[in-house]
C-alpha cells in the first residue's frame, strides 16, 4: 500500500483539492479521500489527471515519421504514402521493431500517454514467411511495452486481401498476410503468453473491410470470443473517399453502413478514423456505443478529410485519440488538432463544446480518456477507487500552465503554447516519468539512433 497526497486531482465529478490517494500492491487505487491530507504521504508536485490511452498505434511507422514530406509532380496522396510505407517496412527486423517501439512507448509516456493499443500487422519476415516463433513480432511489442512500462492492449491484425471483394494481396503486403488458421493460432499463443499479466490485454483487429472478407471478419470474432467475449475489436473504416467508393462498388453500401448493418457494433468495437460518414452513419455509430478512434495528426498528415464531430458529439458519440503513424506523439496536440480541424472547416471557435461556459480542454480531455479506456478495455481513463493508478502530474512550472486552475490547466496544456505540460507519470502504481524524463530515455534514444542510421543508409 502506498499513500499519496494530491493538491488537486481531476475526479469523475470534477476537480477536488487535497486528496489522499492510496494505491494497493497491485497498482490499483484503493482509497480516494477528498479533503484529507496525510502527513506521511508522498506529495504529488502538481495537478493530477488521468493518463491518456493512445488507442491506435502502428509502432514501426514512428521511424518513418517526417521522411515522406517531399514534393512530387503527380500530387502525393494517402495511397502514394502507403507505397512508401510498404517500402520502408521491407527492411525491418524484429530487433529494429523492438528498438523503435521501445523508443516510441517511452516518448508516449513522457508526453502523458499511459497505455497504448498496438494495431499490429507486421507479422512475418521480409519474404512473407512466418518466423520460427510466429508470434515473434507481436512479442517484440510486448517486450517494448515492458521496457517502457506502458499499459498495452495488443491487437493482432488479420490481413488477407488488397481490396474489397477478396482481391489477392499485393507484394508490399506479404509481411501482413495470414490464413484464418494461422491467425487463430497466433491469437491462442498470445492469449497464453499474456494471460494474467498486469497492464496487458489482448484483443484483435480485422485490418479493414478492404483486407478481410465478411466471412473472415466472422472468423476473427469467433476466435476472439473463444478466448474472451469482452475482448476489444478494432477495425479501420472509411478513412479515404476512395475506400468509400470501392465499398459502394463492392456491396452497394458504404463501409460504416456495412458495419452497422452486418455486425453488431457495440461498445466492444472501435472504428479507427471513421472519417467519411453520412449523418445517418454518424448517428448510428454514436448510438451503438462503439468508440470512434480519431487520429488527428495522422489524418492531417495523410489528407484524410473531416470527421463530422459536431453531429457525433451531439449524439453522445464516444471517441478517443490515437497516434497512428506517430507524426505526433502528444495527446494534448492531438486534441488541439481535433478542434482546429473543426474550426478551419466551420469558420467558428470552440466548436466541440456546447455547454455554455464549459472548458473545451476539460471536455475533450475527459471524453478522450474515457473513450480510450473503453477502446483498450483496461480499467483506466478516470481516477476512482478500483481503477488502475495511471496518472499524469501536470507541470505548473510551464509558462502556459502557471497561474491557471482546474480545467484551465487542460485548456492551457491543449491550446496554450505549453512546451512541457507533463511533469511526472505513473502507470499501475509505478513512477515511469519523473521531472519529465523516463529513466530509459537516453539509452533508448541511442539504440534508436543506431537503428535509424542503418535503416536510412
Ligand atoms: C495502416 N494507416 O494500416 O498502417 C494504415 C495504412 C491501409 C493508416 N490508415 C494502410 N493511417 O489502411 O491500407
Ligand atoms: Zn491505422
Amino acid at each position: 500500500m502506498k499513500d499519496y497526497h494530491a493538491p488537486h486531482v481531476l475526479l469523475a465529478q470534477g476537480w477536488a483539492r487535497d486528496v489522499r490517494i492510496e494505491v494497493d500492491a497491485s497498482g490499483f487505487i484503493s482509497t480516494l479521500t477528498p479533503g484529507v491530507a496525510a502527513a506521511s504521504a508522498e506529495k504529488l508536485a502538481g495537478p493530477v489527471i488521468p493518463g491518456m490511452p493512445n488507442l491506435h498505434s502502428h509502432a514501426f511507422q514512428r521511424a518513418m515519421a517526417g521522411l515522406t514530406e517531399k514534393g512530387g509532380p503527380a500530387g502525393d496522396s494517402f495511397w502514394s504514402w502507403r507505397e512508401q510505407m510498404y517500402r520502408f517496412l521491407e527492411r525491418l527486423t524484429p530487433d529494429d521493431v523492438e528498438v523503435i517501439a521501445t523508443r516510441l512507448y517511452i516518448e508516449m509516456l513522457e508526453a502523458g500517454y499511459t497505455s497504448v493499443a498496438e494495431f499490429h500487422y507486421l507479422h512475418h519476415d521480409a519474404q512473407g514467411a512466418a518466423y520460427a516463433d510466429p508470434a515473434e513480432m507481436a512479442c517484440r511489442h510486448v517486450a517494448a511495452a515492458d521496457t517502457a512500462g506502458i499499459g498495452l492492449t495488443l491487437l493482432p491484425v488479420l490481413y488477407a486481401h488488397s481490396n474489397f471483394g477478396g482481391l489477392p494481396p499485393v507484394a508490399g503486403q506479404r509481411r501482413f498476410i495470414h490464413s484464418i488458421d494461422a491467425f487463430e493460432q497466433l491469437v491462442e499463443t498470445l492469449a497464453k503468453r499474456l494471460h494474467g499479466r498486469p497492464l496487458r490485454r489482448l484483443g484483435a483487429a480485422p485490418h479493414s473491410l478492404r483486407a478481410v472478407t465478411p466471412q473472415q471478419l466472422g472468423a476473427v470474432l469467433a476466435a476472439l470470443n473463444r478466448m474472451d467475449t469482452s475482448a476489444p475489436l478494432h477495425i479501420h473504416a472509411a478513412e479515404q473517399r476512395k475506400e468509400v467508393d470501392d465499398s459502394l462498388a463492392w456491396s452497394g453500401l458504404r463501409p460504416v453502413e456495412w458495419l452497422l448493418r452486418e455486425t453488431d457494433l457495440s461498445p466492444r468495437w472501435t472504428l479507427i478514423h471513421a472519417t467519411h460518414m453520412t449523418p445517418e452513419e454518424t448517428e448510428g455509430v454514436a448510438r451503438s456505443g462503439a468508440v470512434a478512434g480519431l487520429c488527428p495528426s495522422t489524418e492531417g498528415d495523410l489528407g484524410d478529410g473531416f470527421f463530422d464531430a459536431p453531429r457525433y458529439l451531439a449524439a453522445e458519440g464516444r471517441f478517443g485519440i490515437g497516434g497512428d503513424s506517430h507524426v505526433g506523439v502528444d495527446p494534448f496536440m492531438e486534441l488541439r488538432f481535433f478542434e482546429y480541424g473543426q474550426r478551419l472547416k466551420s469558420e467558428r471557435r470552440n466548436v466541440l463544446v456546447r455547454e455554455i461556459g464549459a472548458s473545451l480542454g476539460g471536455v475533450l480531455y475527459r471524453r478522450a480518456a474515457l473513450g480510450g479506456a473503453q477502446a483498450l478495455a483496461q480499467p483506466v481513463g478516470t481516477l476512482a477507487v478500483g481503477q488502475r493508478a495511471d496518472w499524469v502530474v501536470l507541470n505548473t512550472d510551464d509558462a502556459a500552465l502557471t497561474e491557471q486552475q482546474g480545467d484551465g490547466w487542460l485548456d492551457a496544456a491543449i491550446f496554450g503554447p505549453a512546451r512541457r505540460p507533463v511533469r511526472d507519470v505513473m502507470v499501475g502504481g509505478v513512477w515511469r516519468v519523473q521531472q519529465g524524463v523516463h529513466p530509459e530515455s537516453a539509452a533508448s534514444l541511442a539504440r534508436y539512433r543506431a537503428t535509424l542510421k542503418r535503416l536510412l543508409a
